[in-house]
């Protein structure tokens, strides 16, 4: 029963009825905490093993937002190393991390707004690029300080999460204006900084998010205009420490056309690109203001129990 919950949650996260970084993050921690309510398991081993295969099953739902895999595993690891025969207290633990997990993710896209608005001056032209909670929040919180602020938002095809987001701020009030993709350099010395999202940083302080970004760095970074990433630390990845490389999700080519109006043409659809360190100025957490190449600090201090041995 319950791990059919946890299936379904699965399922939204894949076709991406559940999607941004972090609420892939918070929904999969939920749909753990739901599932230690539901179990019935009598011994330890039994209980982790089978929130382990729960865990699984959420992790494979997308491959590139780390935050998935170190949601489930920020509540794994405050688990196994505890006494096996206690059930009850593990399913606390578990029940209380997944609390936690949500709890502190919400937290921490508070603060970046509150950390990444004092980088917005009044009278600045903001470029964003699809839905991101903590780039969104840096904007709606610099307005909210009554900063004198506009907004210009590329609409992210194929699935058009920039137009998700140019609602979300002309809603508060915010001057916004949606634009093609393909408009990012023609337009981008009306632009004062960027602010976008991640999926996942690297150690190497690569930023991985929503194809396009990679672009829009490069005008950026042609035209002097500054480029900032808005990002948990459960984003960074513990494993590119270690040199593994990151999975760049390719969708359905439905999504970018019928197939078979185009018979015998390939229709590529990656979900994701990669901005290298050179190209991003700053790097706003929760836990501060980081250039890119300080992500490595962040992986070692939030995740050195995840790699620990390892390195
Ligand atoms: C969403 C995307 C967002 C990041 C960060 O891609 O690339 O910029 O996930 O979002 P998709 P947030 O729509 O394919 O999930 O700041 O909300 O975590």
């Amino acid at each position: 029963m319950s791990l059919e919950n946890v299936k379904e949650t699965a399922e939204k996260i894949r076709s991406m009825e559940i999607r941004g970084a972090g609420e892939i993050a918070r929904s999969a921690a939920e749909s753990l905490k739901n599932f230690v309510e539901d179990s019935t398991a009598s011994e330890g081993e039994k209980f982790i093993e089978q929130l382990k295969d729960a865990g699984d099953i959420l992790i494979s739902a997308r491959p590139t937002a780390v935050s998935l895999p170190n949601a489930v595993n920020y509540i794994l690891h405050r688990i196994e190393n505890c006494e096996l025969d206690d059930i009850e207290t593990l399913r606390n633990l578990a029940k209380n991390a997944a609390d936690s997990f949500i709890d502190n993710s919400l937290k921490a896209v508070e603060t970046i707004g509150l950390f990444g608005a004092r980088r917005i001056d009044d009278g600045d032209t903001i470029m964003t690029h699809c839905n991101s909670k903590a780039a969104i929040e840096v904007i709606k919180s610099a307005w909210g300080e009554g900063k004198d602020i506009e907004v210009i938002a590329s609409e992210a095809r194929p699935r058009y999460q920039g137009q998700i987001t140019v609602k979300e701020l002309a809603s508060e009030g915010i001057p916004t204006t949606l634009i093609v993709d393909s408009a990012v350099r023609a337009i981008i010395k009306k632009v004062d900084k960027v602010v976008v999202g991640a999926d996942c940083i690297a150690a190497n302080g690569a930023v991985i998010n929503k194809i396009g970004t990679s672009q829009i760095a490069l005008c950026a970074n042609e035209a002097r205009v500054l480029f900032f990433v808005a990002a948990e630390t459960y984003k960074f990845h513990p494993e590119t420490h270690l040199g593994e490389i990151v999975e760049i999700e390719e969708r359905d080519p439905e999504e970018v056309a019928d197939p078979s109006e185009f018979e015998g043409i390939r229709i590529w659809n990656p979900a994701f690109d990669v901005t290298p360190a050179d190209y991003i100025d700053l790097i706003i957490t929760e836990k501060g203001i980081i250039p890119p190449e300080a992500a490595i600090m962040i992986i070692k201090e939030e995740f050195g129990w995840a790699v620990g041995g390892k390195w």
